[in-house]
């Protein structure tokens, strides 16, 4: 039953893979790769593609085998089972990787193994049949999705063979456990060479390959060493790993290659920097050693300067002009073989072939503080087409550039303003410390602040080195900026220009109408002026000045956009920034379907831009693989949006500037398919799915008229604010004993309990 199922799965998808692209390894790219062979690196996937289902189950396999440009090698951990058949799990305990644990709860035993004891259910111990037939796969790393666990059998190393993969690699962790066991690797493997192509046959254990030398046709079947982490100790030798990769030379007699952990050649730091390269590549290649590098999964961030970009780390490793290490073991496949395929051609220099614009979320603020001089350069230079300036107001009506007008999440305000802190419902929910409450002087006393969106705590900072690096920037430096480097266009956010203009005497349009016609934008044609609000009355306010642009923001997520609808959008935007649900609908962490809303716009010649793009893998739904390249090509490459808002937009313009962007070319990044997936998945596995996203009403898109901009005195400015523009700022005690209306005890208590708690 549960094969017949799959079969289905297999057909499904190899057609969705064959139709347009014929994977083939004549395909990887021309160039001299300075691996030992010259042939581009080999790609090993660990258990198929076993960063999205359970490790060496079909889907697993075949998933690896058909997504790739280059050659994959489907790689499997042999255990054997008391009878002496070979099985592919990735750890010696089947209760890691299986419900074993569950089907028969009483059977758990403790082995000694390796000199360590270790407790759980054994292959060793159980009959080939009595596992096939009764135990089924788990996903292994809990923050993967186990969507598809329970459903797929244990695959046996004929399974894996039957896929007939280019490249089958053998795993094998534990020799001398199972001699122990009475079971003989070698003699098993001795009788599989001799119906099944075995490439590649790799170990921790020395003596097993000492043995196994002189047994296979080394022309065939290459011998790979191991090393496991450096101070663990080798089990034949008695030596730490570390010990013996100070001679390599010896490790040649008996193998033609090594396989080491990817710090072992890039070193990562306790601070999750990379430090400098080793010369283990190039000495073992001096040897005539291959070196194949593991430990890479999309879904487990390596160090800072990857920026959450998997391909970067690939790339670390092989696009190096003097060395290349010759294989990477990923647990996702589709992504090395992208970075082989697509990026490590310098292709990724030359002019952009993807149509979409690059246009940036506070500049490259997934590097760098957002909207900081530093953020905006980096973004230059990242190759974005758009930088954007979200206006926010000082008290003082000087036009800056930030997120938000709350400064307590990009900047250090909290706690030296604390005190300053208010309730403003028309701007937002939760109190905070509002640029329009403090002068601009004051404001220059502060830091910019850089907070993971994903929770500053769970271990996805970004760059913290540059935590609070930057300075601010005014509307006005920033025009500068967009000249000073001639990029191709800006983009002005404008908020809560209501609420500005009604209760703070800012007119934050005039502002932005001044400092663009003051530096020229308003009549020129180099640089696009792209204006953005949430507020149909402030794009109405920049109609008839054909320099610029228009989009409006809408922040709910949609279902659908009725032609009523877009016919008022019509009427005072050339474009709809979309968050990206409102373009292809999930359910529980899943693609479900595109939704009508792009061809709804884009029939009514209305733009649309996706927002917010992020590297970070808890950004994707499981559809992109962990990959942000995936998620790239799906909106860029399959539903055509006009320009996608991102925080790294060096991702968006390595995607668009390499030779895969075209889904006609002969290589392509593969989009995702909205609801491929999730019909995979067993519906009573699922939550209940959410209601669908309702339409797009015109009450959603239509303001009312901007109030007139109100006459507020100094007299009658909020209460407790000290100083006139330009007087330095208090000390934040001095700040502390400021009566402030707005705050009460409880409230300045709550405060101070979350800032002790960062
Ligand atoms: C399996 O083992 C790995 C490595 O020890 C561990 O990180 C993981 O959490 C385990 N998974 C399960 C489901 O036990
Ligand atoms: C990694 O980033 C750190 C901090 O920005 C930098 O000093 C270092 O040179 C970078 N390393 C590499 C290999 O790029
Ligand atoms: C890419 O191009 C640069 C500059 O032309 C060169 O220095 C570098 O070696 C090239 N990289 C590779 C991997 O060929
Ligand atoms: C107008 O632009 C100039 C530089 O081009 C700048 O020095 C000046 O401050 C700007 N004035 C206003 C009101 O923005
Ligand atoms: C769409 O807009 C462009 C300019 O923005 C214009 O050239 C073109 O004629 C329009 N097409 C339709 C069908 O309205
Ligand atoms: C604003 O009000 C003050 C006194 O409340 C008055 O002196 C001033 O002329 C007013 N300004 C405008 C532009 O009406
Ligand atoms: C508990 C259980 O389902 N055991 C089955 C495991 O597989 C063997 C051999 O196929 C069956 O005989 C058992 O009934």
């Amino acid at each position: 039953m549960i094969r017949c199922l799959l079969l289905i799965f297999l057909l499904i998808h190899a057609s969705l893979a064959k139709n347009q692209f014929q994977p083939a390894k004549s395909q990887a790219p021309v160039k001299n790769w300075p691996t030992l062979s010259g042939e581009p690196p080999l790609v090993i996937a660990r258990g198929g593609f076993s960063g999205l289902f359970p490790e060496s189950s079909s889907y697993a396999n075949d998933m690896a085998n058909q997504l790739k440009f280059t050659e994959v090698a489907l790689l499997c951990n042999l255990q054997l089972t008391k009878d002496g058949i070979g099985i592919c799990l990735t750890d010696i305990r089947l209760d890691n990787s299986t419900n074993i644990a569950m089907i028969f709860p009483k059977d758990s035993k403790t082995y000694n193994i390796n000199g360590q004891k270790v407790k759980g259910w054994f292959s060793v111990d159980y009959s080939s049949d009595v596992i096939m037939n009764n135990v089924s796969l788990v996903q292994n790393v809990l923050s993967r999705t186990n969507a598809f666990d329970g459903q797929l059998p244990v695959s046996t190393v004929e399974d894996v063979t039957g896929l007939k993969p280019s490249v089958f690699w053998l795993n094998v962790q534990y020799d001398a456990f199972c001699t122990e066991h009475k079971l003989s690797v070698s003699g098993y493997l001795e009788k599989a060479m001799r119906f099944m192509g075995i490439n590649f046959i790799s170990s921790p254990e020395i003596g097993f390959l000492k043995n196994m030398n002189g047994k296979v046709n080394r022309a065939r079947t290459k011998l790979i060493f191991e090393f496991l982490d450096p101070d663990v100790v080798e089990p034949t030798t008695n030596q730490k790993y570390s010990a013996i990769l100070n001679d390599l030379s010896a490790i040649k007699q008996f193998a033609s290659g090594i396989l080491v952990p990817k710090g072992y050649i890039w070193p990562v730091d306790a601070n999750k920097y990379l430090g400098n390269p080793t010369t283990l590549v190039a000495d073992a290649h001096k040897l005539g050693l291959e070196v194949y590098a593991s430990g890479f999964a999309n879904d487990v961030p390596g160090s800072y300067n990857y920026s959450y970009d998997p391909t970067t780390e690939y790339l670390q490793f092989i696009d190096n002009p003097q060395y290349s290490v010759d294989g990477l073991l990923t647990d996702f496949s589709p992504t090395a073989s992208n970075a082989i395929a697509c990026f490590a051609t310098n292709e990724t220099a030359k002019p952009k072939k993807g149509k979409a614009l690059i246009i940036t979320h506070n500049g490259a603020s997934g590097i760098y503080p957002g909207c900081t001089d530093l953020a905006y350069e980096q973004a230059v230079n990242d190759g974005a087409d758009i930088i954007d300036c979200s206006v926010q107001m000082s008290k003082d009506g000087v036009a800056f550039c930030l997120d938000s007008a709350d400064l307590t999440g990009d900047t250090t305000a909290m706690p030296a303003f604390m005190s300053r802190s208010s309730s403003v419902p028309e701007v937002q929910k939760d109190k905070g410390v509002f640029s329009f409450d403090l002068t601009w002087s004051e404001i220059q006393t502060l830091k910019p602040q850089m907070v993971s969106p994903f929770g500053q705590n769970a271990g996805y900072q970004r760059n913290p080195e540059a935590k609070n690096k930057g300075k601010f920037m005014t509307l006005v430096d920033f025009l500068e900026l967009a000249k000073a480097k001639a990029v191709s266009g800006i983009l002005i956010n404008i908020e809560n220009a209501a609420y500005l203009a009604s209760r703070k005497g800012l007119d934050i349009v005039d502002s932005v109408t001044k400092a663009l016609s003051n530096s020229t934008f308003d009549k020129q044609q180099t640089q696009q002026v792209l204006i953005l609000s949430d507020d149909s009355s402030v794009l109405s306010k920049f109609q008839g000045v054909p320099a610029y642009k228009r989009l409006l923001r809408v922040e709910e997520e949609i279902g659908d956009a009725p032609k009523q609808t877009v016919d008022e959008i019509k009427k005072y935007a050339d474009g709809v920034v979309f968050a990206r649900p409102s373009l292809i609908s999930i359910e529980n962490g899943f693609l479900k379907a595109q939704t009508n809303v792009l061809d709804e716009m884009h029939a009514a010649n209305i733009s649309v831009y996706v927002f917010v793009l992020r590297n970070e893998f808890v950004a994707l739904p499981f559809d992109f693989y962990a990959d942000p390249m995936v998620e790239l090509a799906t909106y860029v490459a399959a539903l055509e949006v006009d320009g996608v808002i991102t925080e790294f937009p060096g991702t968006a313009s390595k995607y668009m500037r390499s030779p895969c962007v075209d889904l006609n070319g002969e290589i392509a990044i593969i989009p995702a398919e909205p609801g491929a997936l999730l019909k995979q998945v067993p519906a009573i596995t699922q939550p209940r799915a959410n209601p669908p996203n309702p339409p797009l009403e015109i009450a959603d898109v239509v303001d009312p008229p901007l109030p007139p901009v109100a006459n507020v005195s100094s007299s009658t400015a909020s209460p407790g604010t000290p100083g006139s523009p330009g007087a330095p700022a208090p000390s934040s005690s001095g700040m502390a004993i400021t009566a402030n209306v707005g705050l009460c005890l409880a409230a300045i208590m709550a405060l101070t309990s979350l800032s002790l708690g960062h």
